[in-house]
């Protein structure tokens, strides 16, 4: 046996995720989703889509529903940095703390460990200016090099 002539062990498992994009192709749309059809093995890597329709984030959220999969989460620097290679644009992910104030909670369940806040953010802005209504969704924002912004909910993002 020549270790020089195998493959990565990781090799496979991309390819099962090329499958995946690929059967999924027909989708188009600039949200982030993953695609979490059943079947899909957790810790698996993860198959993403940029779907470009501008949105609110509740918007979104349904849209991801609707496709079969659900607004993706960022749980590891080496996912921040391969999920901001896709993007041309800011984008939403599936990070909000519109129940609780400063609780944030990602939309599949993820462990809230790894964080990729712009310095200064999340700040919460608008809450000082109306009164109530506060940044509770997030985005990777293209102006801060895709790290983390909570924006107002309802703002679009394409
Ligand atoms: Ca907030
Ligand atoms: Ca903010």
């Amino acid at each position: 046996m020549n270790p020089v002539t195998r493959e990565p062990s990781g090799y496979l498992a991309r390819e099962k995720t090329v499958s995946r994009c690929d059967r999924n192709s027909s989708i188009s749309g600039t949200t982030l989703t993953v695609m979490t059809s059943s079947g899909w093995e957790i810790n698996e890597l993860s198959c993403y889509l940029v779907v470009e329709d501008v949105a609110s984030w509740t918007d979104a959220k349904g849209n991801c529903t609707d496709l079969g999969g659900v607004l993706a989460s960022i749980t590891s620097e080496d996912e921040q940095a391969f999920v901001s290679g896709l993007l041309n644009s800011s984008a939403w992910i599936g990070l909000s703390d519109q129940k609780i104030e400063g609780k944030y909670i990602w939309e599949d369940g993820s462990p809230y460990n790894y964080r990729s806040w712009k310095e200064g953010e999340p700040n919460n802005y608008y809450y000082y200016i109306t009164l109530g209504v506060g940044e509770d969704c997030v985005e990777m924002k293209k102006d801060y090099d895709f790290r983390w912004n909570d924006e107002l909910c309802p703002a679009e993002r394409a």
